[in-house]
């Protein structure tokens, strides 16, 4: 005869069923996310994150040590003093242990001071004064992207850092408004942007390669899509880089169609573009914005069709963007794609 099934049975069988179907799916989502290597902790591309590493190593190293000694003692005396079924009487009873109690309280200071001072005196390190010819980084978090100035050459860009291979960065971390974090696990590792505070991170990338950033910190409404890039390359192609954004724009551009255009949709009072009138501040500024790989803090590729559905509705791409829709007509958005692909 079958047993009826009682409810609560059932209900648990179907949602081991449903546990069971996508199981699968949560391994292949998890291995994806391996996948992504660029912003993977086990691949450190900088003297702070494989030092990170380093640290991260030796203390699983000493922990599975000190598991294996633990579990190893356990087991030696559940065999050595397990009951054999002949015992006449109890063993005999004893009450503390000064010795025992003093060691098992100093082991595990021990143990604390070997996880503590390495990771300590790194974070010191990995905030430490530059030297002399450190690449200076002033980044900002915003709502919702970085803005990135490089002082020492005299210009401003968004979401995209280039840096130099093998030669000493000092990013200093701000906001002026939320606080926000600075992430790029492979290069930079990861602090915090706060408000009223310079927070420094210094270190030395030593491979060429592209590797992601993500602000790491919730910020409100577009924090998911709040990312930037860092470029590291060699120094002859990093000063070529620098040398390009810092010069403003053609004398040209002021006279274009596209310029008046831009101005006429308001662009001006939030956006930069050296070498024009264009001086707002509140959004990224525009300078060589055609020569940026991504916009909007990384999250479109620049092209032309990015670049329209962008205008059309900046909402509609990061939700509560600080850019508003400015309801441009079809002719204004072609006239200014145009003209921001061609601020090279
Ligand atoms: C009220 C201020 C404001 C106005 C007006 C404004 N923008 Fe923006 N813009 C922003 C802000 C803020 C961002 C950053 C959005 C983000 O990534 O979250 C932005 C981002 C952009 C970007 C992406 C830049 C990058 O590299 O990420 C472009 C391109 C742009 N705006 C073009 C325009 C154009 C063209 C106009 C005029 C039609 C305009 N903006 C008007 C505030 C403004
Ligand atoms: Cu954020």
């Amino acid at each position: 005869m079958r047993i009826p099934r009682s409810p609560l049975a059932s209900r648990a069988a179907s949602a081991g069923r449903s546990i069971a179907a996508v199981l699968p799916w949560l391994g292949l989502a998890l291995l994806t996310g391996c996948n992504e290597s660029t912003m993977s902790t086990f691949e450190g591309h900088s003297d702070l994150t494989k030092s990170i590493l380093d640290i991260y190593g030796t203390i699983t190293w000493i922990d599975t040590a000190l598991f294996i000694l633990v579990q190893g003692v356990l087991i030696v005396a559940v065999i050595k003093f397990r009951a054999t079924g002949k015992e006449t009487e109890l063993p005999e009873q004893v009450h503390g242990n000064l010795p025992m109690e003093i060691g098992w309280t100093i082991a595990p200071v021990l143990i604390l001071m070997m996880i503590a001072i390495p990771t300590v005196s790194l974070i010191f390190d990995s905030q430490a004064q530059a030297k002399d010819g450190a690449l200076i980084v002033n980044a900002t978090g915003k709502q919702w992207w970085f803005q990135f100035g490089f002082p020492q050459y005299n210009f401003e860009t968004a979401n995209e850092l280039h840096i130099p291979l093998g030669r000493q960065v000092d990013i200093r971390l701000q906001s002026d408004n939320v606080i926000h974090a600075f992430w790029a696990p492979q290069i930079a590792a990861k602090r915090d942007m706060i408000p009223g505070r310079v927070n420094h991170i210094t270190f030395t990338a030593d491979k060429i390669g592209e590797y992601l950033g993500q602000c790491a910190e919730y910020c409100q409404d577009s924090h998911a899509l709040m990312k930037f890039r860092i470029e590291v390359e060699s120094s002859e192609d990093f000063e070529k880089w620098a040398k390009a954004q810092a010069t403003p724009q053609a004398d040209t551009v002021d006279d274009s169609e596209g310029y008046k255009a831009f101005q006429g949709a308001t662009c001006v009072a939030c956006h930069a573009i050296d070498g024009t009138n264009a001086q707002g501040h509140i959004g990224p500024s525009l300078t060589h914005v055609g020569s940026r790989k991504r916009f909007a803090a990384s999250v479109l590729e620049m092209n032309e069709a990015n670049l329209k559905l962008w205008l059309k509705d900046p909402s509609a791409v990061k939700p509560g963007c600080k850019m508003p829709n400015l309801k441009l007509t079809d002719e204004q958005i072609n006239t200014i794609v145009p003209f921001l692909q061609s601020l090279k």
